[in-house]
């Protein structure tokens, strides 16, 4: 029996026990609806009872596979079905130590490599498990994200020294079939379970300007803040429309909506590192600055994300210059 699982069957006569919060999709659409002053003032102050309201943890990400992806995620440049990026072959561990050595050089703390697969078939898993250990000797931390993982994959994983492992959930489940037909989200809740029973820590996120609606914003990060425990890291992409996929031609979100999907994060997942992640380019530093005032406190730091742009890493000095922010 779990300790949770204990303590329930415990509960009447156990003062003591205090039930995890279960977060409701209504009690996460009325933040959204909250006047904009009084969410972020409610972030912030979530935010500065449980981090560093002037820090900023940076990760660069390498593809260390690019392209030809048998999944039709329809935001991805690196799906066959699109076709919109050259298929790759995988990366030798030389590239990768090379290119993870120059982002501790620039001052990255984590390296996050990233493979267009559908899930890592043994051979290329050996090879990435040598990558992790030779990144993780430079003193950097590291994450993987390689899609979906069978059984025992997650723990050669651990047995090599991977910190992190990112598998976003991408979407709201009543969206997400609009999006990806070639796999189903449950799948990817299978993913997250193991990798956190192999001890790794879990990176997961979503992507939001695909078209869904406010209460869908609302409902996957409801998924996200009830998993137990919450993840440790959440991106929050906003989608990058890539020429040549389905939402290539997706209406911009209004950027208030952004902050506002920050702000819902950080109050409902207070202890994790929220990441202001893809679509930074496109961003004003006005915009950034309210994202960090929201309760963001990590970015992809370095001038590419895995096949798009991402701001020159002398902008983002610049900008926490600007801001009087400290890198973690
Ligand atoms: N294939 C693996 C998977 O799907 O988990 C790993 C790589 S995949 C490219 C990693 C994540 O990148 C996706 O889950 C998605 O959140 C994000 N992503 C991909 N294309 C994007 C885009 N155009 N805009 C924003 N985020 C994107
Ligand atoms: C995540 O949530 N965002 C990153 C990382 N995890 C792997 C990827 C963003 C990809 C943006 C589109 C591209 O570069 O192709
Ligand atoms: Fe493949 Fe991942 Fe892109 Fe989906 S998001 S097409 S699984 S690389």
């Amino acid at each position: 029996m779990t300790a949770t699982a204990a303590a329930q069957t415990a509960a009447p006569t156990t003062a003591a026990f205090v039930p995890a919060p279960r977060w409701t999709v209504a009690a996460l659409a009325a933040l959204f609806e909250m006047p904009f002053n009084d969410l972020l003032f409610r972030a912030q102050e979530v935010h500065r009872q449980h981090h560093d309201a002037n820090a900023v943890q940076r990760s660069t990400l390498l593809s260390i596979k690019t392209g030809g992806c048998s999944e039709d995620c329809g935001y991805c440049s690196q799906s066959a079905h699109h076709g919109t990026v050259e298929k790759e072959a995988l990366l030798e561990t030389e590239e990768v130590v090379a290119a993870a050595r120059a982002a501790r050089d620039k001052g990255a703390t984590r390296f996050c490599m990233g493979a267009a697969w559908r899930g890592p078939k043994e051979k290329d898993l050996d090879r990435v498990t040598d990558m992790i250990a030779a990144v993780k000797a430079l003193g950097l931390e590291t994450c993987v994200t390689l899609g979906m993982l069978k059984d025992g994959q997650a723990e050669k994983l651990k047995a090599a020294g991977l910190d992190y492992y990112n598998h976003n959930l991408d979407t709201a489940p009543e969206f997400y079939g609009e999006v990806i037909k070639t796999h189903a989200q449950g799948e990817r809740f299978d993913t997250l379970d193991k990798v956190r029973e192999a001890g790794i820590k879990v990176c997961c996120g979503g992507i939001v300007g695909m078209g869904e609606t406010r209460r869908q914003r609302a409902s996957l990060l409801v998924e996200l803040a009830n998993m137990n425990p919450p993840p440790d890291s959440v991106p929050i992409n906003e989608l990058v429309p890539m020429p040549g996929t389905p939402l290539e031609n997706a209406p911009p979100l209004d950027p208030f909506e952004f902050v506002r999907t920050i702000a819902v994060a950080r109050i409902t997942m207070p202890g994790s590192m929220v990441r202001l992640s893809a679509g930074r380019q496109e961003m004003s530093d006005e915009l950034q600055a309210l994202c960090f005032l929201a309760g963001a406190n990590s970015i992809f730091y370095g001038d590419k994300l895995l096949t798009a742009g991402n701001p020159e890493a002398d902008r983002d000095e610049a900008l926490f210059s600007r801001l009087g922010l400290n890198a973690i």
